[in-house]
C-alpha cells in the first residue's frame, strides 16, 4: 500500500485581525497559529514515513504573499524535501493572479527544481515513483475561463454559457487523461474545485468573483481510487459509498468565524489499485467563540452580559461579543468591566447592536410567501396582541364593515381611542 497525507487550504498569512503582535517574535500570533498547524501536518507525514504528500491548493491568501510568509511556508515543506517525500503542490484560486497571467505563487518550487516536488498548475497526469510503488496523480488546478479557452471563444457569452462550455471542455480534457492512464497502478485525482454538492465553508466569502461548479458525476469514476480535493474549508466526503472517496480535508486552521464550529485537520490514506482506506485526523487549533446575547429586555443589561461571558470557555480563544441593547440602556453599561471580563481571551471584539424601540415583532403568518386576505391578516395580528383580546369581536366586525363598504363604523371606532395601547 502507498501511504499518503492529503492536506489543503493552508491560507498562510490570513486572519491577522484575529491575532495580535507577539513581542518575542515580531509575528502576528495568528500567523504563528497557522504555522503551528502546518508543522503538525508535516510532523505527521514525517512520523508516518508517508510515501507522498498531496496539497490541494490555496497556500496563501493571494498570489503575492510577503517574503516572510513565503519563507514560513517553504521552511515547513522543505522538511518533506529533506526527507525525500515526493510532494504535489496544486494551484488553488488564491494562488493565481486574479488576471490569470503571471503564474502562481507556488511555481517558484518548479523553478528551483526542488527534488521530488511537483507543481500542479495545469491538467496533467503525473507518474510518481514512491518507496512503495508507482502511483499516478492527475492534477486539476482551479479553472478560470482563460485556463481552457482563448478569450475570443467566450466573448459576449453569459456566465451560464461560459460555465457550460467549460464543463464540456473539462469533460473531454479529463477523458483524454483517463484514457492514457496506466491500468496497473493506483490513480488519484487531485483537484481544486467547487463540487456541486459541497457544503460551503468560509470559501464562499473569500473567493473573488463567482467560480465554476463542477458536477459530482465528473469525479465519480471507477478509474480513480481516491479523489483529493481542495477549496472548501469544511471537511467532508462527497461520496459516502467511497467508490471512490471524494474528500475535502478542509482548511488546517480557522480562517474566520464561519469556521467556528468546524474541526480542522488533514487526511491520511493508504491506497493500492482498487483498494483505499482513509481517515480524517484532527489538528488541535485555537478555538473561536461567539457570545451573542440580547439584553434589550433585561433590567440589568450589564449583569446579563457578564453572565453570558462567564458561561463560555474564552481562555486563549478568539472571541467576539455581540449584544443587542436599547439606546436608553447604554448608560447602564460599564465597558471597562466588560473588557476585564474578556481579558483571558486571546483576542476579542465587542459589538453592541442597537435595537430600535419602534421595531415590531414579526409574525411568521405575515412573512414572505404567505398570502392572507385582509381579515386573515387582521386575525393573525390580533391573535398575537394579548392586550387587544377584549376588542377582537368589535374590531373584526368593524373590519368586515369597512371591507363591505359600510360607513356605520363610528361606534366601534370610538372605543379604540381609549383602550388601544401603543407599544
Ligand atoms: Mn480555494
Amino acid at each position: 500500500m502507498i501511504k499518503i497525507l492529503h492536506l489543503s487550504d493552508i491560507h498562510l498569512g490570513s486572519g491577522f485581525t484575529h491575532g495580535r503582535l507577539n513581542p518575542k517574535t515580531g509575528l502576528n500570533t495568528r500567523l504563528e497559529d497557522f504555522i503551528n498547524s502546518l508543522s503538525l501536518c508535516i510532523d505527521r507525514a514525517l512520523n508516518e514515513k508517508v510515501d507522498l504528500v498531496l496539497f490541494g491548493g490555496d497556500a496563501f491568501p493571494d498570489a503575492t504573499p510577503p517574503p516572510y510568509i513565503q519563507e514560513a511556508f517553504a521552511s515547513q515543506f522543505r522538511r518533506l524535501a529533506d526527507a525525500k517525500i515526493p510532494t504535489v503542490l496544486l494551484v488553488g484560486n488564491h494562488d493565481q493572479h486574479s488576471q490569470g497571467n503571471g503564474g502562481a505563487s507556488l511555481c517558484i518550487y518548479r523553478t528551483l527544481a526542488v527534488p521530488g516536488f511537483i507543481v500542479g498548475d495545469s491538467l496533467k497526469t503525473q507518474k510518481i515513483t514512491t518507496q512503495n510503488g508507482d502511483i499516478q496523480v492527475i492534477t486539476l488546478p482551479w479553472l478560470t475561463r482563460s485556463t481552457l479557452f482563448t478569450r475570443r471563444k467566450t466573448d459576449g457569452l453569459s456566465f451560464e454559457e461560459v460555465s457550460k462550455l467549460l464543463i464540456e471542455s473539462l469533460t473531454s480534457a479529463l477523458e483524454g487523461e483517463i484514457r492514457q492512464l496506466d491500468q496497473n497502478i493506483p490513480t488519484i485525482l487531485l483537484a481544486h474545485l467547487m463540487a456541486d454538492r459541497a457544503n460551503l465553508g468560509a470559501e464562499r466569502f473569500l473567493a473573488v468573483g463567482k467560480g465554476f461548479t463542477i458536477p459530482l458525476a465528473l469525479l465519480i469514476r471507477q478509474e480513480f481510487d481516491y479523489v483529493a480535493l481542495g477549496h472548501v474549508h469544511k471537511h467532508q466526503n462527497l461520496n459516502p459509498s467511497n467508490d471512490p472517496p471524494i474528500i475535502y480535508p478542509g482548511s488546517i486552521e480557522r480562517v474566520d468565524f464561519s469556521e467556528e464550529k468546524e474541526e480542522k485537520g488533514y487526511v491520511l490514506l493508504e491506497v493500492d489499485k482498487g483498494v483505499v482506506n482513509w481517515k480524517f485526523n484532527v489538528v488541535p487549533t485555537r478555538s473561536f467563540c461567539t457570545i451573542k446575547v440580547n439584553v434589550s429586555d433585561q433590567e440589568d443589561p450589564q449583569a446579563a452580559i457578564l453572565k453570558a461571558i462567564e458561561k463560555k470557555q474564552i481562555q486563549e480563544a478568539v472571541v467576539r461579543l455581540i449584544y443587542q441593547i436599547r439606546s436608553e440602556q447604554l448608560e447602564l453599561i460599564d465597558t471597562r468591566e466588560i473588557h476585564q471580563a474578556l481579558e483571558t481571551a486571546h483576542s476579542y471584539t465587542i459589538r453592541p447592536e442597537l435595537v430600535s424601540q419602534l421595531s415590531r415583532r414579526r409574525l411568521p403568518e405575515l412573512g414572505v410567501g404567505n398570502s392572507l386576505d385582509p381579515i386573515g391578516a387582521l386575525k393573525a395580528y390580533l391573535d398575537n396582541e394579548d392586550k387587544l383580546q377584549d376588542l377582537v369581536p368589535d374590531m373584526l366586525e368593524a373590519a368586515h364593515g369597512l371591507l363591505n363598504g359600510e360607513t356605520k363604523i363610528q361606534e366601534s371606532l370610538t372605543i379604540k381611542q381609549t383602550v388601544l395601547p401603543l407599544e
